[in-house]
């Protein structure tokens, strides 16, 4: 048995953050192991990548270094903590994993999906989250609530018809998994959010409890 993987994705100022934590509440609180992490980083290595990535002084990155960069950071991340933890049968909680890759490389860089999908599958090896909730909005509704941030990162610094692209490769990737990938409408007021993320959540729970039941 292994424990469930669950993501966290979204544009920017889409709550992440706030959602994450929630979700981390609930889980735990129904007394399930769990391992709370985020991409890029994660690890010791990946954290270092991550403040390249996130630099805005590194404007010099090319699309293809920022690409493999995300994807040597989730090797690392796989191989030392989310295999590992998911094999000892404890949940992972990840904010952000491979469909972001997807969508602000693919969608807002413009990245072949091909290209992509050739790392995915080297990386990966067939991994998948079992759970992923998107936090969707509108791209000018997000960029105005992360606007409210004192400095920017190298993302954040992007315009608004990035934004949209991501938010669209988004949509289009949870359009084609619709048993994996949850959209939640991060525009509603927060204590919304959460409901829907919480609908969302006991389905999966109750579906644990009954099956830890079954094999008692
Ligand atoms: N990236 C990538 O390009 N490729 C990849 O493969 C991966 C990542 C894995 C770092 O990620 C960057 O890496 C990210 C994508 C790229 N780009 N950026 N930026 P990150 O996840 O660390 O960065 P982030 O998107 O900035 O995450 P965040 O800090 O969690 O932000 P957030 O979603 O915007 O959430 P927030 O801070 O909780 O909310 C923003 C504000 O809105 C805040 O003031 C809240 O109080 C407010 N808020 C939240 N919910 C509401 C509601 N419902 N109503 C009103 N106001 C709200």
């Amino acid at each position: 048995m292994t424990g469930k993987f669950i993501t966290l994705e979204g544009v920017e100022g889409a709550g992440k953050t706030t959602c994450l934590k929630h979700v981390e509440k609930r889980i735990k609180e129904a007394g399930i192991d769990l391992c709370v992490t985020r991409e890029p980083g994660g690890t010791g290595i990946g954290e270092k990548i991550r403040e390249i990535l996130l630099d805005r002084g590194n404007f010099e990155i090319l699309d293809e270094t920022e690409l493999l960069l995300m994807f040597a950071a989730r090797a690392q991340h796989l191989n030392e903590l989310i295999r590992p933890t998911l094999a000892a049968d404890t949940w992972v909680l990840c904010d952000r994993f491979t469909d972001a890759t997807y969508a602000y490389q693919g969608g807002g860089r413009e990245i072949a999906h091909e290209r992509i999908a050739e790392l995915e599958q080297w990386v990966l090896q067939g991994l998948k989250p079992d759970l992923t909730f998107l936090l969707d909005l509108p791209a000018e509704v997000g960029l105005e609530r992360a606007g409210q941030r004192s400095s920017p990162d190298r993302f954040e610094s992007e315009n608004i018809a990035f934004m949209e692209r991501i938010r669209s490769s988004y949509l289009d990737i949870a359009r084609q998994e619709p048993d994996r990938v949850k959209i939640i409408d991060s525009s509603q007021a927060l204590e919304n959010v959460l409901l829907q993320i919480d609908e969302v959540l006991d389905d999966l729970l109750i579906v644990m409890y009954l099956q830890a039941n079954e094999s008692d």
